[in-house]
């Protein structure tokens, strides 16, 4: 069996997203990813595949993402952040790079590092920290194709401007 077999997840099926990080000491700052895609009832994996540590892997992972129904890949890694761009280079889904901040340099290596592509090999790179974005922006590569996908998009912007509005109210009380 391979290292990266499919599995159901709570929201059933296949998964459509993987979510992949270097370490598991990255996963406080993926599970924001984590959540979303739950809040969106997105069906999604979460491994940790390392560029340095587990580089066969990582290579299998890429390679047989697409034909396992995987539509995009969330990769979150600090430090020496190489996994979203080199997952990148061995697939042709979307990849949405996330930088870990780690206690030195506050995550700035992990943003350089993952938003320096060259030409030809693209990586949607969010801010540093943001995986919450990622798992916002793969919903909405998702919701590009899938109307009731795009309906709780929708819905879910419509609650941010709720917000401000329910907060500027409470200003003028
Ligand atoms: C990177 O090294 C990982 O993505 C992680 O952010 C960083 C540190 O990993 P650990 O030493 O905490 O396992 O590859």
């Amino acid at each position: 069996m391979s290292e990266t077999t499919p599995r159901e997840t709570s929201q059933g099926g296949s998964p459509l997203v993987g979510i992949i990080m270097g370490s598991d000491s990255d996963f406080s700052v993926m599970s924001d990813a984590v959540q979303m895609l739950r809040e969106f009832g997105i069906a999604h994996e979460v491994e940790v595949v390392s560029a340095h540590r587990t580089p066969d892997k990582m290579v299998t992972y890429a390679r047989e993402a697409a034909d396992r129904g995987l539509k995009v890949i969330i990769a979150g890694a600090g430090g020496a952040a190489h996994l979203p761009g080199m997952v990148a280079s061995m697939t042709t889904l979307p990849v949405i790079g996330v930088p870990v901040p780690l206690a030195k340099l506050d995550g700035l290596d992990s943003l350089l590092s993952i938003v320096q592509m060259p030409g030809g090999i693209p990586v949607a790179t969010v801010s540093i920290g943001g995986a919450k974005n990622a798992g916002i922006l793969a919903a909405r590569v998702l919701g590009a194709s899938d109307p009731q996908l795009r309906a709780k998009l929708d819905a879910y912007a419509q609650g941010l401007t709720d917000m401000v509005e329910e907060k500027n109210a409470a200003l003028k009380a």
